[in-house]
């Protein structure tokens, strides 16, 4: 199976990060994470994106906070999907990620999610992979199916205490 690519802008935005994995382990796509910044490391962010296809990746979700421009610039280097997650990090309580992610060019697209949407940043990468692969196809029927049953299960238990 095609890995996912995880990349992070700091160890800051790890706590957003963590919700990714935890949706790739629970659907068992394999990953990779990384710390790569565009400002700070855009040397190994390049490089990073410039091999993903012959490295074995499918798709690549990056998240940065403030100035983030990680995904996009990531985007720049490679044809393989990109999925951006804008981090709540500044005094701009992510309005400032939200729009440096989410306003790419023409020509140089990157799926942007919700501000902190480290689950559905996973998801959507899952989607992807999901293309080309049955079994994975599967496990995210039943995953949907696993969810909306625990909605419905929060809306008895609603219903009988009030
Ligand atoms: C971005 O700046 C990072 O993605 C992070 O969200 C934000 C702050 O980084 P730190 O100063 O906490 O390392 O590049």
């Amino acid at each position: 199976m095609k890995k996912v690519g995880i990349i992070m802008g700091s160890d800051s935005d790890l706590p957003i990060m963590e919700k990714a994995v935890n949706v790739l382990k629970e659907l068992e796509i394999p990953y990779e994470v990384h710390i790569y910044s565009a400002h700070r490391t855009p040397v190994e962010a390049r490089d990073f994106a410039v091999n993903a296809r012959a490295n074995g990746f499918g798709a690549i979700i990056a998240a940065a906070g403030m100035a983030a421009h990680l995904a996009g610039a990531v985007a720049a280097n490679t044809t393989l999907p990109v999925i951006g997650i804008p981090c709540k990090s500044s005094v701009l309580d992510g309005m400032d990620a939200l729009l440096s992610t989410v306003q790419m060019p023409t020509g140089i697209p990157v799926a942007t999610v919700a501000i902190n949407g480290g689950a559905n940043a996973a998801l959507l990468a899952a989607e992807i992979i999901a293309v080309s692969d049955e079994d994975l196809q599967k496990k995210l029927d039943a995953k949907r199916a696993k969810d909306a049953a625990a909605v419905l299960e929060k809306d008895r238990t609603v219903a009988e205490r009030l």
